[in-house]
């Protein structure tokens, strides 16, 4: 087939902008072809751009004939069309497009590897393969404008804070938070590693600008192959000077709030696609606060298992305990002989100043108040077993009036995932990197 050019044609719109108001003037909308029908006499053309679709109908007679027998057409062609705006009620939004000129710039396979009529659901792996013609999906185009909103929102929401957004190195010369986990690489003539979390460069530079939050990926070197672990993970990572944990749980619960309460507000239109719009409501603050004791205790003596005092919790416990808390509740003061140097221990030092956010079985934040004395910090991370001259270049912030700070990291792709009712964690990212996933 002979392709069309461009040529000096440009959108005018896109298919959200084209509305009743709209109606008896010419539009140029561009996209992909979602679905078609030749009904004979009549064609059904549903266009589809990054925003949603619109309904092309080609008439026999009332189109050109010329133009009739050019749409000859595939599932996810590119194309451009120019045409009238007509109500019509019967028409998806009300609205249909009556095409004046129409040209083809791309054409596919007769046979696409996936379905994207939205007719049935390919397997997951298949979708990721092919992910780039995926993500034109209605459902992922719900997923990620869910996504868009979420990360707006938090921006927003800190920013009217005071917070300043910081970017960290995401090469590093040396663990993060101890040795396991780490990526490593070739840095010229040295091993270097990817980072595993903004921690210290975070607390570093809670003593410059006080109230600071990052957006970015870090990296997982872990082979769990779960619907809830990726390798690469995107997190939301807060820290703030002359605060301890207390003033953390309150902001925390205060982004979730805003964020669930703004997607409801600005992007109902997604979750009702996503079939979400019941049970991603605005959760009531504040969220309730369990100590882990009493959670361990829960699991006990509520479903039989037998947690001791130090012992992590198990994803069976998790999800036993998820079918009694479903909401979102926090579990502080875990043990401190399972937390890392920089989390400051309780006034009994058996506990730490430290929680984790959960939603139902899942664990999406985990933070604390972090030790910002040095010499408190340098035993800590010998007690741990770790080298306290590998940290060198990060206790020297602690040489310099580092204030005390308290924090958490949030999973991005955790949250989303949830938000969405989505099975795997993979779906809540474009380009998911797992053990197993290294392309596309
Ligand atoms: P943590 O290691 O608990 O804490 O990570 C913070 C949050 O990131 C998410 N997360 C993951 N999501 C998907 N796949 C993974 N492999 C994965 N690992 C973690 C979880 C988790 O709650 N520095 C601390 C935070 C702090 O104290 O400020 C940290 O990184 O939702």
């Amino acid at each position: 087939m002979e392709l069309d050019n461009l040529g000096d044609w440009r959108k005018t719109h896109f298919t959200k902008d084209v509305t009743k108001e709209l109606v008896n003037k010419e539009v140029i909308l561009g996209g992909w072809i979602r679905n078609y029908r030749d009904l004979g006499g009549l064609k059904f053309i549903s266009l589809q751009d990054k925003y949603g679709e619109r309904q092309i109908t080609l008439k026999k007679g009332v189109v050109t004939d010329d133009l009739f027998d050019k749409v000859k057409l595939g599932y996810q062609y590119c194309i451009m069309v120019k045409g009238i705006v007509k109500a019509f009620n019967e028409a998806p939004g009300g609205i249909e497009i009556i095409p004046s000129e129409i040209k083809i710039l791309n054409v596919t396979p007769e046979k696409l590897p996936i379905d994207m009529t939205g007719e049935t659901v390919s397997e997951l792996d298949l979708r990721l393969n092919n992910r780039a013609l995926d993500l034109r999906s209605l459902k992922n185009q719900a997923v990620f404008i869910i996504r868009g909103e979420m990360l707006r929102t938090i921006r927003k929401f800190l920013f009217a804070k005071n917070f300043t957004e910081m970017t960290t190195p995401k090469i590093i010369g040396s663990a993060t938070e101890g040795g396991t986990e780490l990526f490593p690489i070739i840095y010229f003539e040295r091993e270097a590693f990817l980072t595993q979390s903004a921690q210290l460069y975070k607390e570093q530079l809670s003593g410059v600008y006080e109230r600071v939050f990052e957006i970015s990926d870090c990296f997982r070197a872990e082979k769990h192959r779960t619907k809830r672990h990726l390798c690469e993970i995107f997190t939301l990572d807060v820290e703030i000077a002359f605060s301890t944990m207390e003033d953390v749980l309150k902001l925390l619960e205060e982004i979730v709030y805003n964020v669930l309460k703004e997607i409801r507000e600005n992007q109902m239109k997604a979750l009702e696609y996503l079939g979400m719009e019941k049970i991603s409501v605005t959760p009531e603050i504040p969220f309730p606060r369990y100590k882990y004791e009493e959670i361990i205790d829960l699991i006990n003596t509520k479903f039989g298992f037998n947690i001791e005092f130090g012992e992590d919790i198990s994803t069976e416990a998790y999800r036993k305990l998820g079918t009694e808390l479903s909401s979102y509740y926090y579990i502080t003061h875990w043990p401190m002989s399972i937390k890392p140097f920089y989390i400051m221990p309780s006034k009994d030092p058996k506990y730490s100043e430290s929680f984790d956010l959960q939603k139902g079985m899942l664990e999406l934040t985990s933070g604390g108040t972090r030790v910002h004395n040095k010499e408190q910090l340098i035993n800590a991370i010998e007690n741990q077993g770790l080298n306290s001259t590998s940290f060198k270049s990060h206790l020297k912030a602690f040489d310099f009036g580092m204030p005390p700070h308290a924090g958490f990291g949030l999973g991005i792709d955790r949250w989303l995932t949830m938000i969405c009712g989505l099975e795997d964690i993979r779906e809540a990212v474009m380009y998911p990197r797992t053990a197993d996933r290294l392309t596309p």
